[in-house]
């Protein structure tokens, strides 16, 4: 088995959340490298494209969130082996990566006002038009998971975004959006934290 370190913020959500709580799940051994934002300051230059997270293996550097996710998903059981449900497992992170990135521009926006607009615009448009397609995806593949009928590195990456929106972290968009617009990502956000692993890991870190 190689040597594996992830490194990334020492955040609750974020984008190598999924990939911690599935290398938990799954009982795979790791380094978990946590930085401060101070830190990050003075390391960056040294990582890929200059962000996290990042992954090693024994030697060998891994950068993008997805990626990752499926890496430690095939180690951890949490990845779909047919073809087109490792396709849903996918789409459903790429999705997800989407939003987060449109969400990520606003973080560093100094300009109080110039951020409550960006965010108001995107709690108006584009979350909420992620929030209720990824819902019908969920419906399309069951209404319990997003891919192969049970949990996968897709819910994971789903939980972890839906969480953050509702415990909120984004200023200006409104905590009560998903259950609002997507009641269905909610009971899914209580199944995913209802897995015994899941709770456990939330419980410790
Ligand atoms: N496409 C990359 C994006 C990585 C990324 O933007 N990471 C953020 C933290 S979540 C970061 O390092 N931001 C620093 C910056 O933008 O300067 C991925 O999916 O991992």
């Amino acid at each position: 088995m190689p040597k594996l370190k992830l490194t990334y913020f020492d955040i609750h959500g974020g984008r190598a959340e999924p990939a911690r709580l599935a290398m938990y799940i799954g009982g795979v051994a790791f380094e978990d490298d946590r930085i401060s934002f101070q830190d990050f300051g003075a390391k960056r230059s040294g990582y890929p494209f200059k962000r996290v997270p990042l992954f090693v293996i024994d030697d060998v550097e891994l950068s993008q969130g997805n990626t990752i996710n499926r890496y430690v998903g095939k180690l951890a059981g949490l990845y779909p082996t047919d073809a087109l449900q490792a396709a849903y497992c996918d789409e459903v992170m790429d999705a997800v990566e989407d939003i987060i990135s449109q969400q990520g521009v606003t973080m560093f926006m100094k300009d109080e006002a110039q951020k409550k607009a960006a965010r108001e615009a995107l709690a108006d448009g584009p979350i909420a038009i992620y929030l209720e397609h990824l819902q019908k995806m969920l419906d399309a593949r069951g209404g319990e998971y997003f891919a192969d009928g049970r949990l996968t590195v897709a819910d994971l990456k789903v939980m972890v975004w839906v969480r953050g929106l509702r415990s909120g972290i984004l200023d200006y968009v409104p905590t009560d959006l998903p259950d609002k617009l997507a009641p269905k990502l909610v009971e899914h956000l209580d199944r995913v934290l209802g897995h015994p692993k899941v709770d456990e890991y939330y419980a410790r870190f």
